[in-house]
């Protein structure tokens, strides 16, 4: 019987001990100052070198696994209705808070996979300077990078793994053309949702493979980073409408719709809370996307809710003000946002570390069976296979027309040099 009583007691602590470990800050009433998330790569070695030691310590300490185990035990209403993209982005700001309480001065940066959508093993990203690439053949652990030979405890005692679709290589990515192609077209929240879900977000999961392409997927940091860039490509397509900023549509897994006033799993907070990634409690823009007006964000009709917010528009001019004022140069933390983002549009950057003169190839298609695995639309996947594949193809017929545009001027300079 005593034994059986300290069992129980066991259990308790531990379970104490877990959630201890696992702490939820609360989000700010207002933001004291607006953060830049920025792109990984363009971060100055001492800053990633900061990052790095941050998230060590956030593993050290269990979180890691404690995100990994709230996202699997969550995993159906999160993903393939209109949760998704609030959710995560909830779910983001969790983590970089938790950063936060660890280095105070970090953000969270995103991976743009898309730099190197083609050929995503030439990607610095994924090499032992930043996160690693491939597990190790045999037990897929990921042995090189700022998580070399990490643990991880859910869903069991194991090494954090990836394991690359392809053995050595993952497969091709999105360009980021086509993901703007869907900007373009997506007309409303579920739409773009849908399309931006079971197509570009999936292919990546499925291409690094290992913990990655499961949902317990956030015990592996890059899953962080690879949502940030999914996030901003939904801010940026908020940017292109205000109304976007206070209003969803759409279904959640039970299919009751999804307004601004649902409330988001687990955090319990109306899902309008997370639609401007400048908005109170998240107090962030990312480097190339214009930050939300203050007039047009989601102002809650829950009575406590909507007086912070006043307060924090309030109090986010007065800040925006200071900043002028104090001409404080240095701290490139603090920005005044709409002013500090470029237009919207910018191409990123596309590295050919191939052969110029083959062809690009598309993503493979994602199986009908991997796909209903993760709760994702079979027939929006087989849409969007087609949309990826068309950009890509017009892609190459550019870069063949620029490569015979070439050779006919140098065949040109040569003719009139013989002459
Ligand atoms: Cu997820």
């Amino acid at each position: 019987m005593l034994k059986y009583i300290c069992i129980l007691l066991a259990v308790i602590a531990s379970e104490a001990i877990a959630k201890s470990m696992f702490p939820l800050p609360r989000l700010q009433n207002l933001c004291t100052q607006t953060s830049v998330r920025r792109d990984i790569v363009s971060l100055p070695q001492d800053e990633l070198q900061r990052f790095i030691a941050v998230v060590r310590e956030m593993h050290r300490r269990g979180w890691m696994d404690g995100f990994g185990s709230m996202h699997d035990h969550i995993a159906h209403q999160i993903h393939g209705n209109e949760q998704f993209f609030a959710w995560h982005r909830r779910f983001l700001r969790h983590f970089e808070l938790l950063m936060q309480e660890i280095d105070p001065g970090v953000m969270l940066p995103y991976w743009n996979w898309g730099t190197y959508w083609q050929s995503p093993v030439a990607d610095p990203v994924l090499t032992s300077a930043y996160f690693g690439g491939n597990g190790r053949l045999g037990d897929n652990c990921v042995v090189e990078g700022a998580q070399a030979r990490w643990g991880r405890n859910y869903p069991s005692r194991n090494c954090l793994t990836r394991r690359f679709r392809y053995g050595a290589t993952t497969g091709a990515f999105w360009p980021m053309r086509a993901v703007r192609d869907v900007m373009n077209a997506a007309k409303t929240h579920a739409q773009f949702r849908s399309r931006i879900e079971n197509g570009a977000h999936g292919i990546v999961h499925l291409g690094l493979g290992g913990d990655f392409e499961t949902m317990y997927a956030p015990v592996d940091v890059l899953f962080f980073m690879h949502h940030a860039t999914i996030d901003k490509i939904w801010a940026e397509w908020q940017s292109r409408d205000p109304l976007r900023y206070r209003q969803v549509d759409g279904y959640d897994s039970q299919r009751i719709p999804v307004t601004a006033n649902s409330l988001m799993p687990f955090y319990s907070e109306e899902v309008g809370t997370a639609l401007a990634t400048n908005g109170p409690g998240y107090c962030y823009v990312y480097d190339d996307v214009p930050a939300a007006p203050m007039g047009a964000m989601f102002k809650s009709t829950r009575r406590a809710a909507f007086s912070s917010f006043k307060a924090a528009v309030n109090n986010t001019s007065s800040v925006e003000q200071q900043a002028q004022d104090t001409e404080d140069a240095d701290d490139d933390s603090a920005v005044a946002p709409a002013a500090a983002a470029p237009p919207v549009g910018n191409e990123f950057h596309v590295k050919h570390a191939l052969n110029d003169t083959a062809d690009f190839r598309p993503p493979s298609p994602m199986s009908r069976e991997w796909l209903k695995g993760r709760h994702m639309d079979v027939a929006e996947a087989a849409r969007m296979q087609a949309l990826v594949n068309n950009v890509v193809a017009q892609i190459n017929t550019e870069r063949r027309q620029k490569r015979a545009a070439t050779a006919a001027a140098a065949a040109a300079a040569a003719a009139v040099r013989a002459a």
